[in-house]
């Protein structure tokens, strides 16, 4: 018997049928994009469930991080403080910007931007800090806030990973001056694709909306050079389905997450990362850090859950200052646990519906390695 594969996670779908169900009226109303009605009806469904102020939603999650920074206006060269321990996308959001990524170490706990390390990196073109609530771990929002009050920063949060998470009894996307999530297909929440910026002034909400439809302010009107970034709405209607599970999505997910905790605690060489004890989670990921006493690298242990038809991730590996498209171009800093992290790091597989037996089977291959402490 062909021996079944598992990926690092599998997409989040509704029942079938609902999901026609929904996109039937499109071939009535032949409204297929440009704000359409579910695309309205999205967007507010979100606002309500994310406990956020404001949100515009976008195509994907990385236009939604390139447009709002685009959308503060900052001077051309200026510094953007962040995390070298991320998807690229985030990086290249700046990069594209003509703006210049200022790489700050991580957490050894959470893989978070080191609050402790961020001021040593001000000068006098920074002008913004982008942390990332890298795998849903919520960054030290106080630490940062004061920080970028102080200096008088703006602080744009990637909680890409972040979906519904709440902080302190809030919605993570209501600190900062702005938040962005992904509903890639890969997340906690899928769109297929999509994303959306979380924002507090009203203000905004305009600003983003040209950059996202061309500045088109009327059908003679252009107010300003925009982009195309509106989410269609196949892709609305995806989400207004997937919306009705989530709570059901994150308890499986969490199910998971809890059964690899206890199965693999107390393995020698293998360190899991915690989030805030002031948060909730929404158990996007399960990485796992394997350290030297495990007996095995990291990669050698990618390597043989691959042939067992296992295919983790190294999430994130190498880190973004290394890539060949960013190498060498910007000010060097001193990186030395972010380093280590992604060294070490390797994101288990993870996702609503995942069997116990599946998770059995990837735990089993981690043991022959380790030995118990
Ligand atoms: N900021 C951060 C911190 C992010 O992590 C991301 C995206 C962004 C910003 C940008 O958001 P988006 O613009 O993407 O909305 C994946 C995702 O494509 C990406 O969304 C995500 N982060 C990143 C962490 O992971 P890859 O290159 O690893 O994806 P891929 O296609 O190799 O998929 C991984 C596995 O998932 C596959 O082996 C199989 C499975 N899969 C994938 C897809 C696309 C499926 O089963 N079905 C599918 O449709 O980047």
């Amino acid at each position: 018997m062909e021996m079944q594969q598992i990926f690092v996670t599998r997409p989040s779908m509704p029942p079938y049928e609902e999901y026609v169900k929904m996109i039937e009226p499109l071939w009535e109303s032949h409204i297929l994009t440009n704000m359409g009605k579910y695309h309205c009806e999205l967007e507010d469904r979100l606002k309500e469930y994310l406990d956020v102020p404001q949100l515009s939603l976008m195509v994907n999650g990385h236009m939604a991080l390139e447009l709002v920074i685009q959308a503060f206006c900052f001077p051309k060269d200026a510094e953007i403080i962040t995390t070298p321990f991320t998807f690229v996308s985030t990086t290249h959001a700046i990069a594209r910007n003509q703006l210049k990524p200022v790489f700050c170490d991580v957490k050894e706990a959470d893989g978070t931007i080191d609050e402790n390390r961020i001021e040593d990196l001000i000068t006098c073109k920074t002008v913004a800090i982008v942390p990332v609530h890298v795998y849903g771990h919520v960054c030290n929002i106080s630490a940062i806030q004061r920080i970028a009050e102080k200096h008088g920063l703006k602080v744009i949060y990637d909680a890409a990973h972040a979906f519904g998470v709440r902080y302190r009894g809030k919605g993570i996307g209501c600190y900062g001056d702005a938040s962005i999530f992904s509903f890639h297909a890969t997340k906690v929440f899928n769109t297929i694709e999509g994303g959306a910026v979380s924002f507090a002034e009203k203000e905004l909400y305009d600003r983003l909306y040209n950059l996202k439809n061309f500045g088109i302010r009327g059908e003679e009107l252009v107010a300003e050079i925009g982009t195309n970034a509106k989410m269609n709405e196949f892709s609305a209607a995806m989400g207004l389905c997937n919306l009705k599970y989530i709570q059901t999505a994150i308890e499986q997910r969490k199910r998971g997450y809890d059964l690899y905790k206890r199965m693999l605690t107390g393995l020698k060489g293998i360190r899991f990362l915690n989030g805030s004890s002031e948060a909730t989670g929404n158990y996007g990921y399960f990485p796992i850090v394997v350290e030297e006493e495990y007996g095995e690298s990291r990669d050698a242990l990618y390597d043989r859950l691959r042939k067992n038809g296992i295919h983790c991730r190294k999430y994130f590996y190498p880190l973004v200052c290394d890539q060949e498209c960013f190498a060498e171009q910007y000010r060097t800093t001193e990186l030395t646990v972010a380093r280590r992290l992604a060294q070490n790091i390797l994101t288990l597989p993870l996702y609503e519906g995942m069997g116990e037996d599946v998770i059995e089977r990837i735990v089993k291959q981690c043991l022959r390695a380790g030995e118990r402490k």
